[in-house]
């Protein structure tokens, strides 16, 4: 039986995918980085330095560790401006009604996010009570697609990980929920999450009868 639902922030409880996606493109074309569109859905649910990783690509050996603290920086004051915006209108359609459904069925709640401003983000939607534990980007040093973030999640719930099932919008955090042991349930297109347990287009399509009953 299912005793803990660790939720995905960005990409499942809300959109900030389209902020981090102006915020790496503000900075990189300051700095003449070349950076487009196509190349933003693979940052999904990476850690920012990893992304920035994989943004200068081959480019990567110009850049000294100051420069690339320096770089990772000015993206993140960005993308902190536009978050600043962010308020209770800014949940991803269906969000809500599965946080309520979870708590229907008796289970507890848990963000597990890549992000250093998950607590800013929470706190702007308004939700940050709605959590039994919350861990982001500080809680553990090796970010998805290992499985650290979600076990040290099932930990602080106080929960093994077969009881516990992780909602992601991210290949990366797939992985790190399959290498974890939990239920991973995928938002998003097949190509991107084909190797998720179960999977539904969006947010509002998770249909958590149909969850529990894979997991029997
Ligand atoms: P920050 P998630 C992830 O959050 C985002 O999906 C990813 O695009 C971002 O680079 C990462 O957080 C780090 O964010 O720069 O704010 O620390 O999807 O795991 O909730
Ligand atoms: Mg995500």
């Amino acid at each position: 039986e299912m005793e803990g639902a660790i939720l995905d922030l960005d990409g499942v409880i809300t959109d900030t995918a389209e902020f981090h996606f102006l915020s790496w493109k503000r900075m990189a074309e300051e700095e003449g980085i070349e950076f487009e569109r196509e190349d933003n859905e693979k940052l999904r649910g990476l850690s920012r330095r990893h992304s920035l990783e994989l943004i200068l690509g081959e480019r990567i050996d110009e850049f000294s560790e100051d420069e690339m603290e320096r770089l990772m920086s000015k993206k993140n004051s960005y993308y902190q401006e536009r978050i600043a915006e962010m308020d209770e209108d800014d949940m991803l359609p269906g969000a809500r009604e599965l946080m309520e459904e979870c708590r229907e069925r008796g289970m507890q709640l848990a963000i597990a996010s890549a992000s250093k401003n998950a607590r800013i983000v929470l706190e702007n939607l308004g939700i940050t009570s709605e959590f039994e534990a919350i861990s982001d980007g500080y809680s553990v040093k090796n970010p998805k697609p290992a499985p650290d973030l979600f076990l040290h999640t099932a930990d602080k719930l106080g929960l093994s990980a077969e009881k516990c099932l992780v909602v992601e919008d991210a290949e990366s955090g797939i992985d790190g929920a399959l290498k974890a042991g939990m239920m991973a349930v995928g938002v998003g297109p097949e190509d991107r999450l084909d190797h998720a347990h179960i999977r539904f287009d969006s947010v509002e399509d998770v249909d958590l009868d149909e969850i529990i009953e894979r997991d029997e």
